[in-house]
């Protein structure tokens, strides 16, 4: 199945790309890392990835793209443990749909809280992340550590990137998950992802990310991300 030694074309500021880095690594792929900036959309770029967007694997002279669905293709061309999705057919529907909320209801208040100037929008996206995150948390397995159990999977995979630079918003924003009870099982859950040996060479210096976020901050990025959250519609 695995022939030919695949590519993943990343860059080092973006979490999405995070998700397949962090896959290859836990699965240990042997893979060679291409930076590219998606940004600049070349023809050779979008020859790549039609939608112009990291990360992108090239495996077998196939393309994939889309980083939920570059995290599981990892692990069906690899097959090898550990497992990202589980094997049992309903936990890894339970990983789905927690991957899906993690797209449709913990990035998007995210960047909302991030990028909007307005103290107001501000305030509403913070409550529903805060929300969000404490219905996440509840989900998960325990003891745990990870989202269903002892080993990082697909749904830790998916929120990761976001929580081990969580420092964007505090340092942006002045925003921290409290430290309740009720959060309790998040940082645990926080601390054992941002720790995990897969997970930890995917973090890059904090002041460059720092200085990396701060047009979202400022509400000026130049991305389909920023311009999504801007006009209100989906993100990319
Ligand atoms: N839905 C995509 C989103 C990927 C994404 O937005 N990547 C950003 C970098 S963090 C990008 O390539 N941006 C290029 C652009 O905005 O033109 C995925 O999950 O792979």
């Amino acid at each position: 199945m695995a022939e030919s030694k695949p590519k993943l074309y990343c860059a080092w500021f973006c979490p999405f790309a995070h998700r397949a880095w962090i896959s290859m690594l836990a699965k240990g792929v042997d893979f060679d890392y291409i930076e590219q900036d998606p940004y600049n959309k070349s023809a050779e770029w979008l020859a790549i990835n039609p939608r112009g967007l990291i990360p992108v694997i090239r495996h077998n002279n196939k393309l994939i793209y889309e980083s939920h669905v570059c995290i599981e293709y990892i692990d069906e061309a690899w097959p090898n443990e550990p497992r990202l999705l589980p094997k049992d057919p309903y936990q890894r529907a339970k990983a789905r749909i927690w991957g899906d909320f993690v797209s449709k209801k913990l990035i998007p208040p995210y960047y909302r809280f991030l990028l909007k100037q307005s103290p107001e929008v501000q305030n509403e996206a913070k409550e529903q992340f805060l929300a969000n995150v404490l219905e996440f948390t509840q989900a998960m397995d325990q003891p745990g550590p990870f989202f269903q159990g002892k080993e990082l999977g697909y749904v830790d995979i998916m929120f990761a990137p976001w929580a081990y630079r969580i420092y964007i918003l505090e340092h942006y924003r002045g925003f921290k998950i409290p430290e309740t009870d009720e959060y309790r099982r998040y940082h645990v859950w926080a601390e054992a992802v941002k720790n995990h040996p897969s997970v930890k060479p995917v973090q890059q210096d904090k002041d460059r990310v720092l200085a990396d976020a701060k047009p979202y901050a400022e509400g000026n990025a130049k991305s389909e991300l920023a311009d999504a959250v801007r006009k209100g519609s989906t993100i990319p």
